[in-house]
């Protein structure tokens, strides 16, 4: 018998003070990250979280799409982060899902620059993280986060990198409510220590699989092969093409495969 989720299970006791102190579940929805613009939109506090057990058009990054059958986990966060944190919000999001995943399954996840989070090389987590600016400062942020549970791959064979899910990983099953609260408590506290010192950069950058590897990083207009050097504070990736130049590639815009 699947596990009952309901808002009430999430948030008893959670103990956080801003992320999750408000959380929607709705068993079915198109897109928890639509759902949680037009909270906040409509005025909804920074850390209200909306959680879906289905989702019919969950989004991924440049217009994909992004699967969340029955039995996984859809979540959004809305934030209100000064603008000078934008940066770090994805580092914040991936480390939280690796700590959470840690914690849970006792699995070690790796972050593949920029927004994926993978297991033994198979992508187990998506992040979509939307702002809306106006006149140079944040109205809101929505941190959209999918993380797949009891999902096989041979169901979507439009995916085009591996994927995994965390039971197959685990070879058991899986609590979404007490993954869903690690992972609640995990973000507040990488989100709280931002502005205090490096040590969300830095621990972050450690979870990164990406560095020292070969990588092709593809955008509208071109694309750059060659070693990702190093990351940038700002989140950008550094890659040495093979003559000798330097580019410092951000996030919004491109795809990166990793070559083996
Ligand atoms: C992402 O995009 O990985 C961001 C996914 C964010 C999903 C969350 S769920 C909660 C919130 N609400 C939403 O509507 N979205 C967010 P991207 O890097 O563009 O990767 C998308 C690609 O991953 C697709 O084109 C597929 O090839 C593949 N894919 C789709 N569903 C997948 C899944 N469940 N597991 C692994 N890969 C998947």
């Amino acid at each position: 018998m699947r596990e009952e989720i309901s808002a009430e299970r999430i948030m008893k006791d959670l103990g956080t003070g801003i992320i999750g102190r408000s959380v929607l579940y709705l068993p079915e929805t198109g897109s928890t990250n639509e759902v949680a613009r037009a909270e906040a939109r409509a005025g909804a506090a920074e850390g209200t979280a909306v959680v879906a057990g289905l989702q019919t058009g969950g989004k991924g990054r440049l217009k994909r799409t992004w699967r969340t059958p029955e039995g996984n986990i859809a979540l959004s966060v809305i934030l209100r982060p000064p603008k000078v944190h934008l940066p770090q919000l994805i580092m914040v999001s991936s480390l939280a899902v690796v700590r959470a995943i840690g914690e849970v399954t006792g699995l070690e996840a790796r972050i593949k620059w920029p927004n994926d989070v993978l297991i033994g090389g198979k992508k187990v987590c998506g992040i979509l993280i939307e702002n809306d600016l106006h006149r140079g400062t944040v109205n809101f942020s929505v941190i959209g986060i999918g993380i797949n549970i009891s999902f096989d791959p041979a169901d979507y064979p439009d995916i085009y990198s591996p994927a995994t899910g965390l039971e197959a990983e685990a070879g058991g099953g899986i609590s979404r409510v007490k993954l869903i609260r690690s992972l609640l408590r995990n973000m507040e506290k990488l989100y709280l220590s931002l502005g205090e010192d490096d040590a969300v950069y830095d621990d972050w950058k450690k979870s990164v699989a990406t560095l020292n590897s070969r990588v092709t990083v593809s955008s509208e207009d071109e694309v750059l092969e060659g070693l990702a050097e190093d990351i940038g504070r700002d989140g950008s990736l550094m890659v040495r093409t093979d003559d000798g130049t330097l580019h410092r590639v951000f996030a919004g815009d491109v795809t990166l495969r990793r070559e083996n």
